[in-house]
């Protein structure tokens, strides 16, 4: 990189969010030596670099050519730049010479935050709308379904106070580039007349004078006179007609249809929307089920009836129906062969936002490129990105809090994988008399880094919100950690024969599973269900395991 820094040229008023992410990655100088960063209009060759966001980013010895779409492909073409900036051995910034082309596969990118439970504080999502923006995701639609001026006071305005939050949100959210779509759920009690399909223009308008420019109506999880498909098209037809369309600046509508998943679309209802929803209104869809995979084939399913491709609400990591586990796993079961089926793709979270980055940022990778999506690798940088002070113990965290548990949704993770095998060939051996060594050994190393985990993360990380969030959980994981070491001595002890030894192991464990009992009884109560679980799926099962076999052993 050349010592005397750049000079901006090309297109007048550069978006000026990005610039100032050019001057954090790059030295810029007002005039003298240097070197051309010119940014220009991209001439596009193909509809996908045509998209809002798109950029070409070339790198050379003597320039740096930016060409756009739009503000946020500055933006996002800044962001990787940054990315790209490195520091040679005597700490000069250095950057590679590349040409790098692209542009998202999924228009629109991000979340909803339409869980039930505690909705997001303003904090939180502050430094989510800064999260998506640095990861190039351009959607944040605000539902939850706890707040009553969305859902069950929805014709009232905002109080002051949270107005004005509103509005700041807006603002972060035009700074990073992300649409902040207001979504109002009427459903519930909406009079099919012109009163209320002019309380929700009137609530639109109110929202619209704090900055919002991109709205949504949901009309899930309701019964009643509201689930009338065509009336529903007839309400986003009129505020299709009467809102968006006179003002200028809106973003396309967006709806969450009552039949929203295939096992609950058992009537003509797609159809009807299918059919009679003004074709620039987009379409909500979970998949196969509430909760589930999101294959091509049931995109494929769906785009036929109802005449669009849909626009994903994916239910994960939220955690409202399994209140009692954290979701920190891979965001995977996302089909590599879907781009080109979805306008739009949106995680639902936790009501833990720092704590749901872990998967928001897979949603991030997949939707700007399906095909060469990764899950595994995006979770470990998503680790590392989330807690660089104490990633390792972050990621062994993570990976023992991936399964929902049993749930109404059927819904299951994969958990503690790379245990399984260990585990099995251990207590099949331990069954016999005999003692494993090697997955003995294994399995000892996990559970003493699980024990140091909680602390490591304590003291080295900087993010108190995260750790408050997750602190229940945290705290039950070191007593899983000391529980599986406590087991494993107890069943080594026993395979040596020392009886006594074995007991004092045994009671140990036991001591120990009563904390973590207790735990769950104490901590998280208001959850649905309550408490407080971790490596429920693998690790917990197999101690008990372990635990029960040696106590029969004792008695035998
Ligand atoms: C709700 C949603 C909830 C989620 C998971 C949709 C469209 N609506 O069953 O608010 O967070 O499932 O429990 C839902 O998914 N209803």
């Amino acid at each position: 990189m050349p010592s005397h820094g750049y000079t901006l040229q090309g297109i007048s008023n550069p978006d000026a969010d990005a610039v100032k992410i050019l001057k954090e990655a790059l030295p810029f100088v007002q005039s003298g030596k240097s070197l051309p960063l010119e940014v220009k209009k991209l001439k596009a060759r193909t509809p996908e670099m045509e998209r809002s966001g798109a950029y070409i980013l070339d790198i050379s010895k003597k320039k740096i050519t930016i060409e756009i779409v739009d503000d946020r492909s500055l933006f996002y073409a800044a962001q990787t730049l940054k990315q790209l900036v490195g520091y040679n051995e005597a700490g000069k910034r250095t950057l590679p010479l590349c040409t790098i082309t692209d542009y998202p596969d999924v228009l629109h990118r991000g979340t909803v935050e339409g869980f039930y439970g505690t909705p997001w504080s303003h904090d939180d999502r502050i430094s989510q709308l800064r999260f998506y923006g640095q990861f190039k995701m351009n959607t944040y639609i605000y539902g939850p379904k706890d707040d009553p001026f969305h859902s069950a006071s929805w014709r009232e305005p905002y109080p002051a106070d949270q107005a004005k939050q509103i509005k700041e949100l807006t603002t972060e959210a035009a700074r990073n580039k992300v649409d902040f779509v207001w979504a109002i759920h009427p459903g519930q009690d909406i009079k099919w007349n012109a009163t209320d399909s002019n309380n929700v223009i009137t609530k639109f308008e109110q929202m619209y004078d704090l900055g919002v420019r991109a709205f949504a109506v949901f009309f899930d999880d309701i019964s009643g006179e509201g689930t009338n498909a065509a009336k529903q098209a007839g309400l986003m037809n009129f505020i299709q007609k009467e809102f968006i369309e006179k003002k200028s600046d809106i973003q396309p509508l967006i709806m969450c249809p009552t039949e929203y998943n295939r096992s609950w679309a058992r009537t003509d209802y797609l159809d009807i929307l299918g059919e009679q929803l003004h074709p620039a209104i987009h379409i909500m869809w979970t998949g196969n089920r509430v909760v589930d995979d999101i294959t091509l084939e049931g995109l494929e399913w769906v785009n036929k009836r109802i005449r669009r491709p849909a626009y994903i609400w994916w239910n994960f990591p939220v955690s409202d129906y399994c209140q009692d586990h954290l979701l920190m796993g891979p965001a995977y079961g996302l089909d590599t062969q879907a781009a080109g089926t979805m306008t739009g793709f949106v995680s639902n979270p936790m009501e833990y936002a720092e704590a749901s980055k872990v998967a928001i940022f897979g949603v991030g990778m997949y939707t700007w490129n399906i095909e060469n999506y990764d899950p595994t690798q995006a979770w470990k940088d998503a680790c590392d990105f989330i807690m660089p002070e104490a990633s390792m113990a972050f990621r062994i965290f993570c990976e023992h809090n991936c399964d929902p548990g049993p749930n109404g949704h059927q819904y299951r993770r994969e958990e503690s994988a790379n245990y399984v095998a260990p585990i099995q060939t251990f207590l099949a051996g331990y069954k016999k008399n005999t003692f494993p060594e090697q997955s003995a050994n294994l399995l000892g190393t996990l559970f003493a880094q699980i024990t140091a985990s909680p602390s490591m993360i304590y003291s080295q990380s900087p993010n108190k919100r995260l750790i408050e969030q997750i602190n229940p959980w945290l705290i039950q994981f070191e007593f899983l950690g000391k529980a599986g070491t406590s087991a494993l001595h107890m069943a080594h002890a026993w395979y040596e024969k020392d009886r006594s030894y074995t007991w004092q192991r045994y009671l140990e464990t036991s001591a120990l599973l009563d904390s973590m009992k207790l735990i769950n009884r104490t901590l998280n109560q208001k959850a649905q269900p309550k408490g407080v679980k971790v490596g429920s799926k693998v690790l917990h099962p197999f101690i008990v395991d372990l635990y029960l076999q040696t106590g029969r052993n004792l008695l035998s």
